[in-house]
């Protein structure tokens, strides 16, 4: 029985399936929208489940986990397209033998972070992730359960650079100094860090997809902390290296591979292109590039169709590559008009927004912050289904 549910196609039994078509690049009667970070702190039920637990035992009880999964699709019914698994990019240090601590207002801490290149030797020599993350494959399971095919479900991790800069730092960062001591100073090293991963991260995102994930997003949320040459040497060969082996793993064990997305927060203005024919199926774009420029970048790079064949079995032909984003975020603190207007200007082709060309998918350009009104966003949203759906021509 359990076999059989690991063969599905991610879009089967979807009440919702308008992000798998935009994703692969399809027409869609409009375009389909989710939030970075929509479960979490701008949310009030977020706030109060957090006043009795702790933010990791949120991630690792499946019950709390699929909860807060599930709130924003609950608020803004009919509105969202898309759930995405509660839980964090750090559960992967964590399982690597790193603790983790997440500190009230502070943000994530870790008491004794990578120093040298002989402290990698305190990890875990080999990471069994049904048994380090089993907890997020439960979550999932439970969460699909209760979404009931309402809309699909996305599953995620860190980039192998980003969760580095973690490790390395010990907490957020301005300079990332620290990590970037690490990348001048011992490359080899690095790189084996890197390597190792993304490995893990592999493990961990088909471990998501046998458990019920339905499409798969890669955050590099400081991809943009690096010069276009570090970025393409220590940075995009990793995130090559995740979407090639997810493929690989999933079609060895003939199970069809969801949609890929990769979000390299920052890298866009100097490395569309080559993050274009990264092997992912969706690129997610900041704010700080133009919708219409990024269009066109996708138009030449996938010239032909040649430039990218998606592994799974429906898809031989190859697809183009489809396109995620892109709102500032702080446009949702300046008032109902001012989302209208930028909602417009992200979506219209004549205002050098995405246009209605399909493959497409409403997001901001980085994630939600938690001072927003959650009213708000469902102007955004009403604004994104009207604009979109004109657009669409539907
Ligand atoms: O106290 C709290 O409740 C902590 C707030 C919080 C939340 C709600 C953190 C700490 N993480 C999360 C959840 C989370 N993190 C999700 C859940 C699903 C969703 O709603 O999207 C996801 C996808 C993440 C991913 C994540 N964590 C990223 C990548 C996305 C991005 O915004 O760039 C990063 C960089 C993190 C690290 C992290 N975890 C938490 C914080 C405050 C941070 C950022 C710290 C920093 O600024 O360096």
């Amino acid at each position: 029985h359990r076999k059989e549910k690991e063969c599905q196609r991610p879009e089967e039994g979807l009440k919702n399936d308008l992000i798998i078509r935009a994703a692969r690049g399809q027409q869609t009667e409009r375009a389909p929208c989710w939030i970075m970070r929509q479960a979490g702190r701008y949310l009030p039920e977020f706030r109060k489940v957090r006043e009795q637990h702790d933010f990791f035992t949120c991630c690792r009880d499946a019950e709390l986990a699929s909860e807060i999964t599930i709130q924003p699709i609950r608020r803004y019914s009919g509105l969202l397209d898309a759930a995405i698994i509660f839980s964090d990019i750090l559960v992967v240090p964590q399982a690597m033998g790193l603790e983790v601590e997440m500190l009230p207002s502070k943000g994530p801490h870790f008491p004794a972070p990578l120093v040298e290149p002989k402290d990698v030797e305190r990890l875990r020599k080999k990471v069994d992730v049904e048994k380090e993350l089993g907890y997020v494959f439960d979550a999932i399971r439970l969460t699909r359960k209760k979404l009931d095919g309402e809309v699909p479900l996305i599953g995620f991790c860190g980039a192998p650079w980003t969760l580095m800069a973690y490790m390395v730092e010990g907490g957020g960062s301005k300079g990332f100094e620290k990590a970037k001591t690490w990348l001048f100073k011992y490359p080899e090293e690095s790189k084996e860090l890197l390597q190792r991963i993304a490995d893990i991260c592999t493990d961990f995102l088909v471990g998501q997809v046998k458990a019920g994930a339905q499409l798969l997003q890669v955050f590099d949320s400081w991809a943009g902390e690096l010069s276009p040459s570090d970025f393409r040497t220590f940075s995009l060969p990793y995130l090559r290296s995740i979407a090639s082996s997810v493929r690989d793993a999933l079609s060895t064990r003939s199970i069809p591979c969801p949609p890929l997305i990769v979000f390299a927060k920052g890298a866009l203005g100097h490395s569309l292109p080559e993050v274009v024919k990264a092997g992912y199926d969706v690129v997610g774009l900041d704010w700080t590039v133009e919708p219409s420029v990024a269009r066109r970048v996708v138009e030449l790079s996938s010239c032909g169709g040649t430039a990218y064949k998606s592994a799974s079995a429906e898809n031989e032909a190859g697809h183009k590559v489809a396109l995620q984003g892109n709102l500032d975020p702080a446009v949702l603190y300046a008032g109902n008009e001012a989302i209208e207007r930028e909602v417009e200007k992200m979506i219209r082709a004549k205002k050098g927004g995405f246009g209605g060309g399909g493959g497409y998918i409403c997001n901001l350009g980085h994630g939600i912050t938690p001072g927003v009104d959650p009213e708000a966003v469902k102007v955004y949203l009403k604004a994104v289904h009207r604009v979109s759906r004109e657009v669409s021509g539907a």
